[in-house]
This record gives C-alpha cells, sequence and structure tokens, in this order.
C-alpha cells in the first residue's frame, strides 16, 4: 500500500523565536518524522494577521491576537509527511499552554507556551486549513505579497 505524505503549515510564534525555542523545535519536528519541506521567516504585519486568523475576527482576544503576533518574527514551515496535519496537532498540544502543562507536559505548547494566547506554535487543524495556511504563504502571486514583511527564504 502507498503511503500518501501529507503536508501541514506550521508556525513558530513570536514568543518561540524571541525565546530561541527554534532549535529545540526543529529537533522535536525532525525526530518525530517530518520533513520540513519549506521555509521562511517573517515579520507579520497587522493586515496578515488579521488576514490569517480572520474566523477569530469577532471575538474578544482579537485584536490582543494581532498585537502578539506582530510583536516580533514568526518562521513558516511546510512540514511533510503521512498524516502530518493530525499527528502536528497532536504534537503542539491544547491552545492553553497553561493547559498543556498539566495534561500534555510533553507537548511543544507545554515546553514554550505561555498561555491560551502567546502559545509559541500555529498548526493546521484540517485539511482545508492547511491547504489555504500553506497558499496564504507560499503560492501567492508576486504582486500579492504586500501582507507580509519577507526577513528571510529558505526553499530546503
Ligand atoms: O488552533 P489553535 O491555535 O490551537 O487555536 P484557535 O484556532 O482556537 O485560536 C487561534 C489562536 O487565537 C490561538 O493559537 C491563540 C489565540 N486564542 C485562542 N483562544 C484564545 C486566544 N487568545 C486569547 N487571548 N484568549 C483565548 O481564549
Amino acid at each position: 500500500v502507498d503511503t500518501v505524505k501529507e503536508k501541514t503549515l506550521a508556525m513558530i510564534k513570536p514568543d518561540g523565536v524571541g525565546g530561541n525555542y527554534v532549535d529545540i523545535i526543529k529537533k522535536i519536528i525532525l525526530d518525530s518524522g517530518f520533513f520540513i519541506t519549506q521555509e521562511m521567516q517573517l515579520q507579520l504585519n497587522e493586515d496578515a494577521v488579521k488576514s490569517f486568523y480572520a474566523e477569530h475576527s469577532s471575538k474578544s482576544f482579537f485584536l490582543d491576537l494581532v498585537k502578539y503576533m506582530t510583536s516580533g518574527s514568526v518562521l513558516i514551515m511546510v512540514l511533510e509527511k503521512e498524516n502530518a496535519i493530525a499527528d502536528w496537532r497532536a504534537l503542539i498540544g491544547p491552545t492553553d499552554a497553561n493547559k498543556a502543562k498539566v495534561t500534555h507536559p510533553k507537548s511543544i505548547r507545554a515546553i514554550c507556551g505561555f498561555n491560551s494566547e502567546r502559545n509559541c506554535v500555529h498548526g493546521s487543524d484540517s485539511p482545508q486549513s492547511a491547504v489555504r495556511e500553506i497558499s496564504f504563504f507560499f503560492e501567492k502571486s508576486s504582486s500579492d505579497n504586500s501582507t507580509v514583511i519577507k526577513i528571510d527564504s529558505v526553499g530546503l
């Protein structure tokens, strides 16, 4: 039986990049059997975050989330392996890092997250989200890249 590789979008958020967690997170990713097929460090601006998190625009925490996500650079990665979407979600743990520390102490959010907002990492939550989020960062036409400021781009 052929194994079908799946892609998901992973992001190390500003507290992860700023807190020097990039190397440890990448080690966990590679040790867990994922391939990092694309990566790019970015400084997101407000429009980019509002568009990326549009489904949360009516939430009370939305403006705080925008402020946090624009507070420093992020590292965006495309991860590839069989069952990548669900496996990456399992590896990062629950949204609330405080809960993660109790219920999933080995999860990435338990290791480097702070609370339900500053939770260190992102992962696509469904196949539809993965397609949308990967194309949000990596497959835009060059005339439509005004929402993010690219710091460094590495195609692995
Ligand atoms: O898919 P997740 O990142 O696990 O969670 P989500 O899609 O429900 O929420 C997206 C992000 O919004 C989450 O990573 C951090 C932020 N967020 C979610 N719930 C809360 C929140 N921020 C605050 N301040 N309070 C919340 O309850």
